[in-house]
C-alpha cells in the first residue's frame, strides 16, 4: 500500500471519528475542559492546524526513527527546557550546586539526569577498576575492598531522598520557582550494601562510636557518622534508579544516610575509619553548624526536618479559572509523612491533601488537592506532618526559635501568590 493510499484510508477513519469528537464536544461544552475541544473552524485546515484532527498528522505519514537510533535514550526534543537549574551568577563551578527542576517533574522519583548536584571540589573521573574502599581503625580485620568485592555482599534497593541542608538558606526564601527554593532535594531508588554488613565483616570493636567517611574527590570531603546510624539504615550504594551511580552522584560508591543532611552522604567513598570520637572536620566546624540567637552554635544537626512545597501551580506558572489540581511533594528525615494540609486562603484555613501511594519512610511523598479557582487573588501553601507528630512551621515560627543567624536547616512553609491574571509568584517578598 502506498503512503498516499494509507493516508486516504486513515482520513476515512478520521472522518468517522471526527463526528464522534464533535458529539463528545457538545457534551463537554460548558464543562471545565471545553477549551480542549476543537472548534468547527479547525476543519478548514490552515498550515497551523495541519497536524490537528481531523487531518492526519505528519508523523503518521512515514516511518519514524530507527530502533536503536539512540543507544542511550534522551528526553523528547520538545522537553529541552526541563534541565538542571544552574545559578546564573556563579563565579566558578568547582564548589557549587545546581538544582532539580521540581516544578517540571511528576511522581516521587528524580530522573538521574536531573538529580541535584553539590560538589566541593568538582566531579572526579574514577575508574572503578582502580577504586578501593579502605576500612580501618577500631576493627578486628582492616579491609581493602574492590568494587567487585563490594557488589558481592548481599544488597538491597530502597527509595530515599537526599537533601542539602542549605535548601533554601534562611536568606534565600524569595526565589522565583520551586526549584530556586528547594531544588536541592532529589529522590531515587538506591541499590547497595547495608553499611552494617560491611562493618560486621571487618569486625567492629565495641569502642567504635563513630565511623569517619572520606571521599576520593579533590575536596576529600570528610564526615563523621554516629555508630547508631551505621548499624541502622546506612548503606554503601553503587546504583541509582537501576543503573550505576552517575559521576555527579558519587560513582562508583557513595554513603547513603537516609534522612540525614546531604553533606553526610559522602560521594566517591574511599575510606571508612572507625573511631571513638568524631573527626571535627571542616564540614563539622566552620560549615554545617547552626548559629542560634544566643550566640551558641548547634553542631551535628543530622536530621532534615519535615518539609513540603506545592510544585504545581508554582512560581512562573499561569493558571486558568476553574478546576486546577494542586500538587507537590513532602518529606521528612524522621520517617514517613502522615499528612499534608493545603491552604488556599493564606493560612487562615487548612484542608487535608490526598497522599499518593507509595508513602515511604524518608522518601519524597506526592500529595494532590483538587481546587476550583474562582479567579480572585489567592495565596496557596502546604504544610507537612511526619510520623513523629512534628508539623512544618511557618518562617515566622521557625525564626522565633532559631533566629536569623542560621544558614542551614530551613524547613519553613513556602507560600505562592496567585494574581487575578492567573500568574503565580513567590508570596515571600523582601520587606
Ligand atoms: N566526597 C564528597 N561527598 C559529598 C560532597 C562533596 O563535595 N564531596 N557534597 C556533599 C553535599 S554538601 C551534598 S548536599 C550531597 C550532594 O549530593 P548530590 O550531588 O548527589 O546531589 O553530597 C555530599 N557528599
Ligand atoms: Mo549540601
Amino acid at each position: 500500500m502506498s503512503v498516499q493510499e494509507r493516508s486516504d484510508r486513515k482520513s476515512g477513519i478520521m472522518k468517522r471519528s471526527r463526528r464522534d469528537v464533535l458529539r463528545r464536544g457538545s457534551v463537554l461544552a460548558g464543562s471545565a475542559l471545553a477549551g480542549a475541544v476543537l472548534p468547527e473552524s479547525a476543519h478548514a485546515a490552515g498550515e497551523a492546524d495541519k497536524n490537528l484532527p481531523p487531518n492526519i498528522p505528519e508523523w503518521m505519514k512515514s516511518p519514524g526513527a530507527d530502533v536503536g537510533s539512540e543507544l542511550y535514550g534522551t528526553p523528547s526534543l520538545f522537553e529541552k527546557k526541563v534541565v538542571r537549574n544552574v545559578p546564573k551568577d556563579l563565579k566558578q563551578y568547582t564548589s557549587a550546586s545546581c538544582r532539580t527542576p521540581l516544578q517540571d517533574l511528576d511522581g516521587i522519583i528524580t530522573p538521574n539526569g536531573l538529580f541535584y548536584e553539590r560538589h566541593h571540589g568538582g566531579i572526579p573521573t574514577i575508574d572503578p577498576a582502580e577504586h578501593r574502599l579502605l576500612i580501618h581503625g577500631l576493627v578486628e580485620r582492616p579491609l581493602i575492598l574492590t568494587m567487585d568485592d563490594v557488589r558481592r555482599f548481599p544488597s538491597q534497593s530502597r527509595i530515599h531522598f537526599i537533601e542539602c541542608s542549605g535548601n533554601p538558606a534562611y536568606d534565600a526564601i524569595y526565589g522565583k520557582t520551586a526549584s530556586d527554593l528547594v531544588g536541592l532535594v532529589s529522590c531515587a531508588e538506591w541499590t547497595g550494601v547495608p553499611l552494617k554488613t560491611v562493618l560486621e565483616e571487618a569486625g567492629l570493636k565495641p569502642q567504635a562510636k563513630w565511623v569517619i567517611a572520606e571521599g576520593a574527590d579533590a575536596a576529600a570531603l570528610t564526615r563523621s557518622i554516629p555508630i547508631e546510624k551505621c548499624l541502622d539504615d546506612a548503606m554503601l550504594v553503587y546504583s541509582q534508579n537501576g543503573e550505576r551511580l552517575r559521576p555527579a552522584q558519587g560513582y562508583p560508591l557513595r554513603v547513603l544516610l537516609p534522612g540525614f543532611e546531604g553533606n553526610m552522604n559522602v560521594k566517591w567513598l574511599r575510606r571508612l575509619h572507625a573511631t571513638d570520637e568524631p573527626a571535627y572536620s571542616r564540614e563539622e566546624t566552620s560549615k554545617y553548624t547552626d548559629s542560634m540567637p544566643d550566640g551558641k552554635a548547634r553542631q551535628f544537626t543530622f536530621y532534615m526536618e519535615a518539609k513540603s512545597i506545592i510544585t504545581r501551580p508554582s512560581g512562573t506558572h499561569k493558571i486558568e479559572k476553574g478546576f486546577n489540581e494542586i500538587t507537590g511533594i513532602a518529606w521528612s528525615g524522621h520517617g514517613r509523612i502522615v499528612g499534608v494540609e493545603v491552604s488556599v486562603d493564606e493560612g487562615r484555613s487548612w484542608a487535608p491533601a490526598q497522599l499518593q501511594a507509595p508513602v515511604l519512610t524518608r522518601a519524597l511523598t506526592r500529595f494532590r488537592f483538587p481546587w476550583y479557582w474562582d479567579g480572585e487573588p489567592a495565596v496557596i501553601m502546604s504544610r507537612a506532618t511526619d510520623e513523629s507528630g512534628y508539623v512544618q512551621p511557618t518562617f515566622a515560627e521557625l525564626t522565633k526559635v532559631r533566629g536569623l543567624n542560621s544558614f542551614y536547616h530551613n524547613n519553613a512553609i513556602l507560600p505562592w501568590r496567585v494574581a487575578t491574571s492567573g500568574e503565580v509568584s513567590n508570596a515571600n517578598v523582601k520587606a
